[in-house]
């Protein structure tokens, strides 16, 4: 558990501005990151979120470093698109999370179709990644070398790399990308790692084949694409994130994004998505080698979701309005928590989940309250019980008043009270 020798500044964050990022270093993690959407850059209001380093110390560019951006026709590199977010991660001074080398989509069809022998392959990865790499030398905490090598069932995904080269892909990638940048970490990123299922296995064992080949290998990343209701426990995450730190890698939270499967989505179901959230948070905090959290995206009005699951969405920690979700709470209240070693009860907000919270105009203060709780025998009995970090009380609202068996109703500000 960290957090107990994060003490010191706690003092110069009192009455401050303490917003995630903030909050996430204070309890001992790297970052706490987002993807930004090339295609906002010019978006006043959204880059205003993301400039709000206290908010965001890390990001990550959601597609312009990708093969078909990069490098569309064979030797023919253009960095116009990859450049737009480094430049202004360099500029915040924000980490920059690098994103992606080898992966399956997003690839160009000369690449995908081209009926390479597997040496002209090799030799296609390696031109691809001494560029792109090179070209973003010094500049990245980490780059996803390979993406989503593991099919949703658990078997090696077909695609032109597999296929061509079988698993020799994959430590001939992570060998290319330290000779291209040995200042990086190397990652393997993918979704669904997080339910511990043949999936999960296979990517144990893609971790290590890479290292029994003698190649290197920094992190796993967990992109958790996940899904109100369905989101495993802290504690199935944290087991999960420990079967990858026992190999001896680094871990993270990527792509995180926790998404409704009808929407608009009830109080009771933002309430559950700030519980999703909060486990996903707590199970980095839990595991020391589990380095940082990334959202893919913070505002619902950008969002990948809704396009590739219609119907679906309303995934992050900002409506569509830019207002905080309860979800966002209950991220900032866990990290506030564990940046203060207290139960998550210490974090005020100015500005509750359903008010407009530019990253100018509100502030988060830690609190030296840590008894202001509503004890679970002063609200109602009967009626629907709240899960574990889900909203049970605050201005405006209307879903459980009762949390779940152990836990209990604390306050968390006017706007909110949460169960744990
Ligand atoms: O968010 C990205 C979206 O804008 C692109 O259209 C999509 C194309 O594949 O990729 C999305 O990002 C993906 C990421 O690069 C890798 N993991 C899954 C993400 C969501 O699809």
């Amino acid at each position: 558990m960290r957090g107990s020798s994060l003490l010191v500044g706690l003092a110069a964050l009192s009455g401050a501005s303490a917003q995630l990022h903030q909050l996430a270093t204070r309890a001992g993690l790297l970052y706490f990151g987002t993807a930004v959407g090339e295609g906002q850059i010019n978006d006043g209001t959204y880059m205003r979120y993301v400039d709000n380093t206290a908010e965001f110390g890390q990001l990550v560019p959601e597609n312009g470093q990708k093969w078909d951006s990069t490098e569309p026709n064979r030797g023919q590199f253009s960095y116009g698109s990859a450049d737009v977010v480094p430049r202004r991660a360099a500029a915040n001074r924000q980490i920059l999370r690098c994103h992606a080398l080898v992966w399956h989509s997003q690839l160009p069809n000369w690449v995908r179709n081209g009926g390479f022998s597997s040496s002209t392959l090799q030799s296609v990865i390696t031109t691809h990644i001494n560029n792109v790499m090179g070209h973003f030398r010094g500049q990245c905490y980490a780059w996803d070398v390979v993406n989503e090598a593991v099919d949703d069932n658990g078997s090696w995904r077909s695609s032109v790399f597999y296929n061509t080269m079988g698993t020799s892909f994959l430590p001939f990638s992570f060998r290319a990308a330290r000779a291209a940048d040995p200042n990086t970490k190397l990652y393997y990123n993918d979704y669904n790692l997080e339910y511990n299922g043949a999936k999960t296995n296979r990517a144990v064992e893609l971790v290590n084949i890479i290292q029994q080949a003698g190649a290197p290998i920094d992190g796993v990343g967990f992109q958790a694409h996940l899904i109100v209701g369905t989101t495993p426990t802290r504690s199935q995450l944290a087991t999960v994130l420990r079967r990858f730190t026992a190999l001896g890698v680094e871990v993270a939270y990527t792509e995180l994004d926790i998404r409704h499967e009808s929407l608009p989505p009830s109080s009771s179901a933002l309430a559950r998505q700030g519980g999703d959230y909060a486990a996903v948070v707590q199970s980095c905090l839990d595991v020391d080698a589990c380095v940082g959290i990334t959202i893919w995206g913070f505002t619902d009005r950008f969002s990948w979701i809704p396009g590739t699951f219609p119907g679906t969405g309303a995934a992050l920690l900002y409506d569509d309005n830019y207002n905080r979700k309860p979800a966002w709470t209950s991220v900032s209240s866990v990290l506030a928590a564990a940046a203060t070693g207290a139960p998550p009860t210490s974090t005020s907000t100015s500005a509750g989940p359903t008010t407009t919270g530019g990253p100018t105009t509100t502030s988060t203060t830690l609190s030296t309250r840590t008894s202001s709780s509503t004890s679970s025998s002063s609200v109602p009995t009967g009626g629907p019980e709240q899960v574990q970090w889900g909203q049970c009380g605050g201005i405006g609202w209307t879903g459980p008043t009762r949390c779940a068996s152990p836990w209990t109703c604390h306050y968390v500000n006017d706007w909110y009270s949460q169960c744990y």
